[in-house]
């Protein structure tokens, strides 16, 4: 009758191939095709200069509140790299790039942070589902996807995206419970960024990885360096192709961090040290990706600033084209249920009157002084 250590027998792996100095680990380099480097270089950068617009966007007033991905375009971007179109993507909130590498248009973002429901629209052939802000609720989601897809043998993966804070909640122990318990095709891919708002990584979990949490739910787990674009890549292949091939689910830890605010209603200096942030700015992921893509895929300072151009000029044209969208305001009440009660349908009367009546007065107003005189006499 022994008392004898039977588990976990399972060692946590932690991933990196490219070092802060844009140094690639030559054992470990997964020789992707430059010309594809160069795709994935350039749709970090524009991830990067669209953050940094929708910043100023929203300082401006022109759209809502923000939340941006600054510092994590590594960790979101990599799995989307990995994916078939046919995979199924399920985003929290912070996964900008891949969105735009899934093919979102970025005028639909821009909407999106400018409260426009048409911004949550998932373009037409897409297997994506919109931006997620109640906390990883997303993950029941994905889930629900994987185990449909497997029912279906439908050869899609489905990789979902939930934050460090996000694992704290039951409906992540949930998802990961079920999607491991029926092998489903998944890949779960935690961004740790450290904070969830003002709470520390430290204070959200006892493990020691977020990574290990795989352990308990059957699945195999990795630590992969998540300001690393190809750690990511590379990680996030493997776990796509395990799930494909039928070896069920998988959980990366991308260890990351946000350089900017949780969002733009937030101010950070309240919570955590400048000198913590700069601790994390030699790591960025865009300054780590240039500099490999100039030691080793011969980016100059002229394919840079062609590049910065065109990726101005195509959010300059989303920015146009997002603030000439027309929106209906009645389509509020046309998308939650397929017959609507009779409650809302009455709203919806009354609230069709009343624009009748804004725009009644407002053609009024426009009328000239004289000619409203001749009609009222
Ligand atoms: C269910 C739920 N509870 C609380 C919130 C408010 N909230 C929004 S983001 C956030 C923190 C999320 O932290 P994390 O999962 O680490 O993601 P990050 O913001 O760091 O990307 C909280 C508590 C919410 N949106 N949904
Ligand atoms: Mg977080």
């Amino acid at each position: 009758m022994p008392r004898k250590t039977i588990q976990p027998s399972n060692k946590i792996e932690y991933l990196s191939i490219l070092d802060v100095d844009g140094n690639v680990d030559a054992a470990l380099d997964p020789k992707l095709d430059p010309a594809e480097l160069h795709t994935v270089f350039r749709g970090m950068l524009l991830a990067r200069r669209l953050d940094e617009r929708l910043l100023r966007l929203q300082r401006q007033g022109r759209i809502g509140t923000f939340g941006p991905g600054m510092g994590q375009e590594a960790a979101s971007l990599g799995p989307a790299v990995a994916m078939k179109k046919n995979d199924w993507f399920v985003p929290s909130f912070r996964e900008g790039a891949a969105m735009l590498w899934r093919g979102w248009p970025i005028e639909k973002i821009i909407l999106w942070w400018g409260g426009n429901e048409f911004g949550a629209a998932t373009p037409e052939g897409q297997n994506d589902l919109p931006i997620c802000v109640p906390v990883s609720s997303q993950c029941l989601h994905a889930t629900g996807i994987a185990w449909g897809c497997k029912y279906k043998k439908d050869p899609s993966v489905t990789v979902c995206f939930v934050g460090d804070g996000g694992t704290s909640e039951g409906d992540f122990h949930e998802a990961l419970n079920f999607a491991c318990s029926h092998t489903l095709p998944a890949v779960f891919v935690i961004q740790n960024n450290h904070w969830a708002i003002s709470l520390p990584r430290e204070m959200q979990s006892k493990s020691a990885t977020l990574a290990q949490k795989c352990i308990a739910y059957g699945c195999d787990g990795i630590q992969v360096d998540g300001n690393d674009i190809l750690a990511m890549i590379v990680a996030s292949r493997d776990a796509l192709a395990k799930a494909r091939s039928g070896g069920g689910p998988t959980l990366i830890e991308a260890v990351t961090y946000r350089l900017a605010m949780h969002t733009t209603a937030d101010d950070p200096k309240k919570y955590r040290t400048e000198e913590e942030v700069a601790c994390w700015l030699p790591r960025d992921p865009l300054i780590r990706f240039e500099k490999y893509m100039r030691a080793k895929h011969g980016l100059d300072d002229a394919g840079m600033k062609q590049l910065e151009e065109e990726v101005a000029a195509e959010i300059q044209a989303a920015v146009a084209r997002a603030e000439a969208y027309q929106s209906d305001p009645m389509d509020s009440f046309h998308h939650t249920f397929a017959e609507m009660p009779a409650s809302l349908a009455a709203q919806s009367r009354e609230f069709e009157e009343y624009m009748a009546e804004l725009k009644a007065d407002a053609a009024a107003a426009a009328q000239p002084a004289a000619e409203r005189q001749m009609a009222e006499s």
